[in-house]
């Protein structure tokens, strides 16, 4: 059954009312930033909304989502940064109560498959830096994927204690904090 015009404009008065609360972001409740995604507009492989956190070391993480949609698995094989000396994906996981990362080895993505990475979990590790990532900057991410290839994506980087990607580069998540 199709909505009546009445229940569209409802609708549309509800998508829109939340937009007014956060002015600072509409575009994150409206959908209407462009697409960060990266590769040929043919590829398979989707990587989305990259962003990093600044850090006063020489390491930092990076986080992003990869989509396979594409009819075929793939697999992550490899990551560059030229900030850094490495860039190794990365899981998160508590062992007897302590947060420990480990390499992840490459990730096979099924075919319509994503892989988030976040803080707190999985993510790509920049080891070496040549210099602190400061929040505004921005850097060149490089995912190599066994049948899609080099996919680059350009990484803002967010102040050291963000935990999600810049508001303009977001997509509209159900009780996603918004400080
Ligand atoms: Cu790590």
């Amino acid at each position: 059954m199709q909505p009546t015009p009445i229940r569209a404009a409802a609708f549309a008065a509800l998508l829109a009312a939340p937009a007014l609360l956060l002015g600072a972001a509409p575009a994150l409740l409206l959908g209407a930033a462009p697409s960060r995604a990266a590769g040929s507009p043919s590829s398979a492989i989707h990587v989305e909304h990259p962003w990093a956190r600044a850090s006063g070391g020489r390491t930092a993480a990076a986080y992003l989502t990869v989509t396979n949609a594409g009819a075929a698995a793939d697999r992550l094989v490899a990551a560059s940064a030229p900030v850094a000396a490495k860039a190794t994906l990365h899981e998160s996981k508590m062992v007897n109560g302590i947060m420990e990362m480990r390499p992840l080895g490459p990730v096979t993505l099924k075919p319509g498959q994503s892989l988030t990475l976040k803080p707190g979990g999985d993510h790509i590790m920049l080891t070496h830096l040549k210099a602190p990532l400061k929040a505004g900057q921005s850097f060149p991410l490089t995912l190599t994927f066994e049948k899609a290839g080099a996919i680059t994506v350009t990484v803002p980087v967010e102040k050291a204690g963000a935990m999600h990607a810049p508001a303009a580069d977001g997509q509209a998540m159900p009780g996603m904090k918004m400080d």
